[in-house]
């Protein structure tokens, strides 16, 4: 029996959409179009994919990246020829960097109306150039045996592409001829078996090819010599950056006891808040490293660092200062050290790794048992003193909004941080505490572009916006003014999807962020390109979005929202307006409170 070209298309999409599911796709993130319909009604047919609707492409890959961050399972996304798959390239970049598993899928004109002039056409070949991990140029829809095994082959292989580590999008671009509807394809008869296997798939829903990407776990050698490194060292000190692996922060927070290291922990690495070991956490390190002295002192003679490398500034300076220092870097694959101090970089994942070198720790440490205790001391002392500055302020302060907020988080519950100061403030001022928090960014690329769509996309798979489906609890974003004015379309999909988000809007009508860097120093173009003033108040855009709108002019009233947000249904917006140039000085006197306390004797004595 021979079948038509739509019936053939019809077959090899039906195929390649089949394999996505079995190796394990649940959600697409679908904007409308024509050429690339006949994969969204392929999908939308598929009782196991559920279809996200996003009308902005740019708000529908941020939302992807979200869910594939939130679920750690590759996402698709798919939109229609020309600008519309450009508009896909911020959220690819950021996944890019982050390391977050995407399937970016792009309908095209077939071969023969490219480069003609027909409509909506541009080159899509490689158009996320090296910001994706594999690009494939699909081969036009066939339903030959050889075919259906290329488009099941295609898909298992693109998903196992984006998740093997570190994970990162994939790009097919698929090229597709009218007419843009699929037929349904009767199944030819009187087939070999190995034919019939290529039409209908693996029996049992098993994927057409089962890929293995074996995690890279460290060999006996390397972990011994590691371990005996960390044994002898007497001031071994260990950092955790950003990181996403919710399995790490205990055994890291073991070894650090094993070897009497202290461990600095970023609020993204995921050990600042939970129910692990905290007794080595250190959680001020930002402002106590502030302290000339602090940081001159607290000497460490071994460093190992996993995650990404950490957001603080005196955190980069400490390591500066301290570059004698042998620096042991761990990551999976990649190289994360802007400060060219590696002196060694083990490829390994870091959880495997950690994991083996506390198997491997006798219990017996040369570190010298002064040199946790002052780490710790050091950390109570800037804690009371942040603590009571804040508690003494009744006018707004970026710091003290985010401690506050972190504070309100559900156990359970994630917080998600907007680049630029939310995630510094966050790092600064918001002490961990036995709470289990998932604490998310984008800062792969550091962009403030698509956060309140990356943040929907996590509150997409919280447990009040999916029923049964999510153990996840509330979401709370903390986002500045200009970031949310850059993704306001964004909060359609809270509507569309009836999400729940409490997002606080830190309104300091502008870039509060140049106000601490070198620019600040000139006055006379200062507020044209840095601070950028804009006047805007965020109440009409929650209210187009149907979303709940407060603004908070009181710490009371601050609390009072977010307590309401994170029991409530649906989006609530609550914007805190702060003074940059006040905030300013305030982080000033913040540091201030923290040098007197660090320079008073029980800072050093020992105990
Ligand atoms: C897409 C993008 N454009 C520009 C920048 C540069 N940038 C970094 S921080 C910042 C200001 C952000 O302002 P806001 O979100 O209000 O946060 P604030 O600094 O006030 O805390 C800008 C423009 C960027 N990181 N990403
Ligand atoms: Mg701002």
């Amino acid at each position: 029996m021979t079948i038509g070209a739509e019936q053939a298309a019809s077959a090899y999409i039906g195929a390649f959409v089949d394999e996505l599911v079995r190796a394990g796709v649940r959600h697409v993130c679908v904007s409308p179009g024509s050429r690339s319909a006949p994969l969204a009604l392929t999908i939308a047919a598929n009782p196991a994919l559920r279809s996200w609707i996003h009308l902005d492409e740019r708000v529908g890959a941020f939302f992807a990246l979200g869910l594939a961050r939130a679920t750690g399972a590759p996402v698709a996304l798919l939109c229609t020829s020309g600008t519309a798959a450009a508009n896909f390239l911020p959220a690819v970049v950021e996944a890019h960097s982050a390391g977050v598993p995407l399937l970016v899928f792009t309908a095209d004109r077939p071969p023969e109306l490219r480069d003609v002039g027909a409509a909506q056409t541009i080159d899509q070949n490689r158009l996320f150039g090296a910001h994706v991990k594999w690009f494939v140029e699909v081969a036009l829809p066939e339903a030959t045996p050889a075919m259906l095994r290329y488009a099941r082959t295609l898909a298992g292989r693109a998903v196992a592409a984006a998740a093997a580590s570190p994970p990162g999008p994939v790009h097919l671009n698929f090229p597709l001829r009218e007419p843009l509807v699929p037929l349904p394809a009767a199944t030819p008869q009187g087939m070999t078996p190995g034919d019939a296997l290529a039409w209908r798939g693996r029996p049992d829903g098993a994927p057409w090819v089962t890929v293995t990407d074996a995690p890279r776990v460290p060999d006996a050698a390397t972990t011994s010599r590691l371990a005996a490194r960390l044994r002898r060292a007497r001031r071994p000190l260990l950092i955790c950056g950003p990181q996403f692996d919710p399995g790490l922060a205990a055994p890291l927070a073991a070894l650090a006891r094993a070897c009497g290291a202290p461990v600095l922990a970023d609020p993204l690495s995921q050990l600042r808040w939970g129910l692990h070991d905290r007794s080595m956490v250190i959680d001020r390190y930002d402002a106590a490293l502030r302290h000339e002295t602090t940081s001159a002192r607290l000497a460490p003679d071994l460093i190992m660092r996993v995650g990404e490398m950490p957001t603080s500034k005196a955190l980069q300076q400490f390591l500066q200062r301290h570059a004698v220092t042998p620096l042991v870097i761990v990551d999976s694959a990649r190289w994360p050290d802007p400060t060219l101090l590696a002196a060694e970089m083990v490829h390994a994942e870091p959880r495997f790794l950690v994991e083996r070198l506390l198997e491997a720790h006798a219990g017996d440490t040369d570190a010298d048992p002064g040199w946790a205790s002052a780490w710790r001391r050091v950390n109570d002392l800037t804690n009371t003193a942040l603590r009571d500055y804040g508690a003494g302020l009744d006018e707004p302060f970026e710091g003290r909004a985010l401690a506050e907020i972190a504070a309100l988080v559900p156990a359970g519950g994630t917080l998600f941080v907007s680049s630029s100061m939310p995630v510094r403030d966050l790092d600064a001022f918001a002490p961990g505490d036995a709470r289990p928090l998932r604490v998310l960014a984008n800062r792969g690329a550091n962009g403030i572009d698509g956060v309140l769509s990356t943040a929907l996309g996590v509150a997409a798979t919280t447990h009040a916006s999916n029923g049964a489906d999510s153990s996840a609890g509330p979401l709370v974003l903390v986002i500045g003014d200009l970031a949310f004015y850059h993704d306001m379309n964004g909060l359609l999909a809270g509507r569309l999807h009836a999400l729940d988000a409490t997002i606080v809007v830190l309104n300091n009508d502008g870039g509060g962020i140049f106000s601490f860097l070198p620019q600040a120093a000139y006055p006379e173009h200062f507020e044209l390109l840095f601070g950028t003033p804009h006047g805007l108040t965020f109440a009409p855009a929650a209210e187009l979005y149907g979303a709940r709108y407060h603004r908070a002019e009181t710490w009371d009233a601050l609390r009072a929202r977010v307590t309401a947000g994170v029991s409530g249904r649906g989006l609530h917006v609550v914007e805190m307006r702060t003074d940059r140039a006040r905030n300013v000085t305030l982080h000033r006197d913040a540091w201030a409170a923290v040098a007197i306390a660090l320079d008073a004797p029980e800072a050093t004595r020992a105990r």
